[in-house]
């Protein structure tokens, strides 16, 4: 893993504000078509979410004021079932419009949480009532879903993140209970250079084409005086809303299976996750059962990604679940696991060295043919928006002023996307209101894998296969919010 924290270089919250000048407000509404969903009920909401500003005590010498859903971090954990409809108040007490996207589950626009798709805005100190029917089952989350730009203070840079289980039928796997782990940093500040991993995947050959694309663009960008585009780093980190020591710790019992949810609530980052002695049994990823349930000394998650995996507990000790990265740690990111009858203080050993590899989690025959095939190419522009890079699907830099659909789906077919890194970033590609299958993860097949974010390693390809069901504009962006906010995003709509 290449981390280069001397690149680190603070920027002052000046330039930031300037930078946000790049941005138009995000309170337009786009003209969208009236969605299928249905008026929701009268009487008393199943649960009320209420945005405002208040504080996270990520230990006692850590407060930090921010943007929550009912005053704490996480949000409430929203424990919904599949198929059982749900009405939900948003109520917005802040000076600025919000959305609250419901990501990973299948929504009409109305509901969705995308402005860009035509869910109207929850706005500033008012209210919306929803109802939704919530699936798929599985582990989900929601989040806010603004275009926050340089502005670090808004946006998913916020504490407007929270947990949503939708009860399965049957549970994968046999676990005696669940603890639910929400990864989240806090305190973000611009840099210049990343410190970002980004050579933790498995099979990492790249792509000659792409790479020569990429980094010829780089090299005239360097040759022309810019420097390297803006990235965001974190001076704080957290798991469940406490830094690292300062929380209480999971109490486990000898031989117990203990069935963890995960979700990495960041921004902007990709997270690690290890356990010393004991290794994680993978039963679903963004909350979707794996073909093949395998154990793993590491977990990776992207931005936004989900995993759902049983540990064992047969390693008594007081141990460090944690970052494998010793600086993200250090500050907190990684949470205590305590056996019972046991004292003294945490331990943390360093794991072997793994890659991660979706497709051992799949099938290795072929996904089944698409009826039509997408393709797209991602680009980086470095440096090109005022010091912030600029990101192009096919070339085209997504504008918040015309907000207009590029790939146009027709219903009830099976679209394969074929996608194309020119750049060296990892990308954590999220698709809304539909789940896709993996299809082909650099160069090789697989199929049975369905999820809703998938990480695209620098200079390689990734297919996946996904069914248009879900009639509606349908939003395509890398969930790196950096990414997202500066072109990288895209439309779908049905035709
Ligand atoms: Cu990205």
């Amino acid at each position: 893993m290449t981390i280069d924290r001397r690149m680190f270089l603070h920027i002052g919250a000046a330039s930031a504000l300037a930078g946000a000048a790049l941005r138009p407000a995000t309170a337009q509404m786009p003209s969208a078509p009236p969605d299928n969903a249905a008026a929701p009920p009268q009487g008393k909401a199943d649960h009320t979410i209420r945005i405002s500003s208040g504080l996270v005590e990520l230990a006692s010498d850590h407060i930090v004021s921010t943007k929550l859903y009912n005053g704490q971090f996480p949000g409430p954990l929203l424990r919904l079932k599949e198929g059982q409809p749900v009405v939900v108040d948003i109520h917005n007490d802040t000076d600025t419009p919000e959305q609250l996207h419901w990501h990973g589950q299948t929504l009409p626009v109305e509901v969705d949480g995308a402005a860009e798709e035509g869910t109207p805005y929850i706005p500033a100190h008012g209210m919306r009532r929803i109802g939704f029917t919530p699936g798929p089952a599985g582990l989900r989350f929601y989040h806010t879903h603004l275009v926050p730009g340089a502005d670090l203070a808004n946006g998913q840079y916020s504490g407007q993140v929270g947990t949503v289980y939708i009860e399965p039928k049957r549970e994968a796997g046999r676990y005696d209970r669940e603890v639910f782990l929400m990864l989240k940093e806090f305190q973000p500040s611009l840099s210049r250079g990343g410190d970002m991993a980004s050579d933790f995947l498995a099979n990492p050959v790249r792509v000659k084409s792409l790479e020569d694309a990429g980094e010829s663009a780089m090299r005239a960008s360097m040759a022309s005086g810019k420097p390297h585009g803006y990235e965001v780093g974190y001076s704080l980190f957290s798991i469940n809303g406490r830094m690292l020591g300062h929380g209480e710790p999971i109490r486990v019992k000898q031989g117990e299976r203990v069935l963890f949810h995960i979700v990495n609530g960041s921004a902007t980052e990709i997270r690690s996750l290890a356990l010393p002695g004991h290794r994680f049994e993978v039963v679903a990823l963004d909350g979707n059962p794996v073909p093949k349930p395998v154990e793993v000394p590491v977990l990776w998650l992207g931005t936004a990604e989900r995993i759902s995996a049983i540990v064992e507990m047969k390693t008594p000790g007081i141990w460090v679940m944690g970052d494998l990265a010793d600086d993200d740690r250090g500050k907190g990111m990684g949470i205590v696991i305590e056996y019972a009858g046991r004292s003294g203080k945490p331990k943390w050993a360093k794991p072997v060295p793994y890659r991660w590899d979706y497709t051992i989690f799949g099938k290795q025959d072929a996904a089944a043919a698409p009826d039509e095939t997408l393709e797209m190419i991602f680009e980086k522009n470095n440096a090109a928006l005022d010091g912030f890079n600029e990101w192009t699907i096919n070339g085209v830099a997504f504008s918040m002023e015309k907000i207009e659909p590029m790939f146009h789906l027709r219903r009830g077919k099976r679209c394969r996307l074929k996608m194309r890194n020119a750049s060296d970033d990892v990308h954590p590609i999220h698709l809304h209101r539909h789940s896709f299958e993996l299809t082909r993860i650099a160069g090789r097949a697989t199929s049975g894998i369905i999820k809703d974010v998938v990480m695209l390693g620098g200079y390689q390809e990734l297919e996946v296969d996904f069914v248009a069901d879900n009639p509606g504009r349908t939003l395509f962006h890398c969930h790196q919010q950096l990414h997202m906010d500066f072109g990288f995003m895209t439309l779908f709509d049905y035709v």
